[in-house]
């Protein structure tokens, strides 16, 4: 069993479509063992993205991820981190294969409705900036 850290982003939490997007995580054979709504600071935000703060992407970005609340999911299951992906579908929406998450959602290539871990290491640094283990069920 393998864990991964799952963020439903303001776009998709601003549209009402928390629920359809859970629903893709619980048919897709996840269990959520952690799950909270927060609003991000801006400094929160940026703390997250700090790999990419070199990037041209990197302010819009957090001004986005913190402008309203998001839902913050630690989720599990077997090959979990790649599997997220697979479920997320491609960063921009117009490249996401017919069924994801960002093709049905998304917005945009930044308004991409969902994120996902992209290796263990980042799962290993994702989940306990927003879980204590108190909070993983
Ligand atoms: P992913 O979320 O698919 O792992 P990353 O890690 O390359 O993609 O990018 C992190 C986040 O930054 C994306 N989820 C998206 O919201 C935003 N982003 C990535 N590339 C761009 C871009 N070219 N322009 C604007 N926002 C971007």
């Amino acid at each position: 069993m393998e864990r991964t850290f799952a963020i439903i982003k303001p776009d998709a939490v601003e549209r009402n479509i928390t629920g359809k997007i859970l629903g893709k995580i619980e048919e897709a054979g996840f269990t959520i063992r952690g799950m909270k709504k927060i609003h991000l600071t801006r400094k929160q935000a940026e703390g997250f993205y700090y790999v990419h703060k070199e990037r041209p992407f990197f302010n819009d970005l957090c001004a986005f991820m913190s402008r309203s609340a998001v839902v913050v999911l630690v989720l599990e299951r077997e090959n979990a981190i790649a599997k997220w992906r697979e479920v997320m579908g491609a960063t921009n929406p117009a490249n996401a294969e017919p069924g994801t998450i960002r093709k049905e959602f998304g917005l945009g290539i930044e308004e991409n409705s969902a994120h996902g871990s992209d290796s263990p290491e980042s799962a290993a640094f994702e989940i306990p900036y927003f879980f204590s283990s108190l909070e993983l069920v």
